[in-house]
């Protein structure tokens, strides 16, 4: 395009795109529509990619996955009010879970808005944001798209990263200017390397260290965030120090090391004095520091942290070490040269760890007929990734997320993708499609039947791409459980139907599999991963296997009133 001067021009879509490629942009997951079909249909044409889905949240929730993958934000694309608002869901998760994530929306017109004289899909999408992510940015001037996009890249990535909005309203796409100028405001931003710990806190974190009788460390998903995995090994081997990995922490060192204490994870907590997280946060995963089974609420606390803010949050932190866990981490490795974990307290962990994990084995490989429990069908899964250790595994539900933490041992850095921080329903399919996308490794996600209802529409977006994604589903029929009595004349608030989620798939155009018992969902795994294409395992489990909220029963709110003595 050109103006009557025979200036060569550009316009707000195409400096965007040109932009977000400076910024090493080459994805977007998204849902098409006003004002923003043409800018995902330019970007399609200039060779990037762009992933189509059925509904905002899940576009959202693969941006956000993709930022903790790569260690970049991942983009998310939306329309305005409406589709804005389904993907502020995965924005906030973005940013509770520490994820670098873009969400860029198309907006109504300012000046409309603002009078609320009624716009089409009128809303303040920028104020609305504002409180589910780290940042809230405008562009209105076509003169400030390369600054406001690696403004926006600036903040999602660095300190504590987390989720960015985006606000582009609709006349930002056609505004105009040469095209010369345009180039000379774009630029490439400066990479930042991470930060040091200061001499002084390292020197005080390896003294409480060394004088440590029965350390334990916390491994959190923030070391696999950070690619800390070789950092995180140095200093677990050179220590001896027993660890427990966090959910996503799981694989940043392979889950069969023998200094593993996940098998003993409750008495390593409550018994250790010296607690040692390394980019774990003491929320409610971990009790605060203060849970009933806590034990000694005077033992000590090493962090780790990228952010000064998250020290003290929940107990008082004996040595804070602040700045990335990949370059502080070997600080401390260094200063605490020569300490090894005391022998006593190793073989109190690790001789219980033994013999849990005996006991589980046995509960592993039962399968006495009838419908499967979450044990015996785990196992398949858990074979599998024994011998195939570059699956990603999605996983979400409640029994379906706690049994396979639980079970399937993960062996490599980033593979376990699961609810994370708010132990949120939704991810799954979204998650799929971004791990197949971004890692190009086989996909595995195991779902509770009520969690995979959240997005199991997204599996059509799975098959359109022809991802190599095999979904489980858990089918017990139900929220926990899927025999709860009916009450009240209605149908129990537990229950759902017990559906062939296998011929859903085979509607949307992939491969389903009904799995009735081990050896057929093994077989059906097997075959499934293989093919690379798109497959539903539909594997049938007990509706009386379950526990109302599986491990954090705990946390749910129950009433004595009026019931029966
Ligand atoms: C672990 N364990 C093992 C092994 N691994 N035993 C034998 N062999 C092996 N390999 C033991 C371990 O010691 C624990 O027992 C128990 O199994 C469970 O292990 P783990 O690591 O899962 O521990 P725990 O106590 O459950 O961890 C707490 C937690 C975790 C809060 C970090 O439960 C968690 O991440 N939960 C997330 C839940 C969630 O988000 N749910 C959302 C959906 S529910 P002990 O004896 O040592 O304790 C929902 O939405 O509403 O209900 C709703
Ligand atoms: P988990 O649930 O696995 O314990 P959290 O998400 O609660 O993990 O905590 C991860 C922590 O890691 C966050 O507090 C975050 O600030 C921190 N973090 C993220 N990136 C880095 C990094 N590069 N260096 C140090 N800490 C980091
Ligand atoms: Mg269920």
């Amino acid at each position: 395009m050109s103006n009557e001067e025979n200036v060569e021009l550009t316009d707000g879509f195409h400096l965007l795109i040109d932009v977000l490629k400076d910024n090493g942009i080459d994805t977007m997951y998204g849902v098409v529509g006003i004002p923003i079909t043409n800018l995902a249909r330019l970007w399609q044409e200039d060779g990037q990619k762009f992933y189509s889905f059925r509904a905002e949240q899940h576009a959202g929730y693969a941006a956000s996955i993709a930022g903790y993958i790569q260690g970049k934000p991942g983009v998310a694309l939306t329309v305005s009010a409406p589709g804005f608002l389904n993907g502020v869901t995965a924005l906030a998760h973005a940013t509770t879970n520490c994820f670098p994530m873009l969400l860029l929306s198309g907006s109504s017109e300012r000046d409309i808005v603002d009078l609320q004289q009624g716009d089409y899909e009128e809303m303040d999408q920028f104020q609305i944001a504002k409180p589910h992510c780290k940042a809230s940015y405008r562009i209105n001037s076509i003169r400030d798209i390369p600054i406001g996009i690696a403004r926006a890249m600036r903040t999602a990535l660095t300190g504590r990263p987390g989720g960015v909005y985006v606000d582009l309203p609709a006349r930002l796409f056609g505004q105009t200017m040469p095209l010369a100028e345009a180039n000379a405001l774009r630029f490439t931003p400066a990479p930042i390397g991470g930060a040091a710990a200061p001499e002084a806190d390292v020197a005080r974190a390896a003294e409480v260290i060394k004088a440590a009788k029965k350390p334990v460390a916390v491994i959190g998903k923030g070391c696999a965030y950070a690619r800390a995995e070789a950092e995180v090994k140095a200093f677990i081997e050179e220590t001896g120090i027993p660890f427990l990995p966090m959910g996503m922490g799981k694989g940043t060192i392979p889950d069969n090391h023998p200094l593993s204490a996940a098998a003993n994870r409750a008495r390593a907590l409550a018994g250790c004095d010296v607690c040692i997280l390394i980019a774990a946060r003491l929320n409610w995963l971990m009790q605060h520091g203060k849970g009933k089974t806590w034990g000694n609420e005077l033992k000590k606390y090493v962090q780790f942290d990228v952010l000064a803010q998250e020290m003290d949050s929940n107990q008082p932190i004996a040595a804070p070490v602040v700045g990335d866990v990949k370059v502080t981490l070997p600080q401390v490795t260094a200063a605490v040269k020569g300490y090894k974990a005391p022998a006593e307290w190793c073989k109190e962990i690790f001789d219980k760890v033994a013999a849990n994990k005996e006991k589980l084995k046995a509960k592993l490989t039962t399968y006495n007929g009838g419908e499967m429990n979450y044990q015996n069908s785990l196992n398949v899964v858990k074979e599998y990734i024994a011998a195939n250790p570059n699956v990603n595994l999605v996983n979400e539900g409640a029994n379906a997320l706690d049994n396979t933490r639980m079970v399937v041992d993960v062996l490599q850095p980033r593979r376990r993708l699961d609810t994370g921080t708010w132990g949120v329903m939704g991810i799954g399919m979204g998650y799929c499609v971004a791990a197949a996308t971004v890692t190009s490794d086989p996909v595995i996600a195991v779902e509770g039947d009520s969690a995979f209802g959240f997005s199991g529409m997204e599996i059509e977006t799975i098959t359109r791409y022809q991802l190599p994604v095999t979904i489980i589903v858990m089918n017990n029929g139900g929220i926990y459980k899927g025999n709860e009595a009916d009450t009240g004349g209605q149908i129990s608030c537990t229950r759902l139907g017990r559906v062939r989620y296998d011929l859903m798939m085979e509607a949307l155009g992939g491969k389903g599999y009904l799995a009735n018992n081990p050896t057929e969902l093994k077989a059906a795994l097997e075959e499934a991963v293989a093919s690379k294409k798109p497959c539903l395992i539909n594997a049938m489990i007990d509706p009386d296997a379950g526990v109302e909220s599986g491990r954090i029963k705990s946390l749910n709110v129950v009433s004595n009133i009026g019931k029966k003595k």
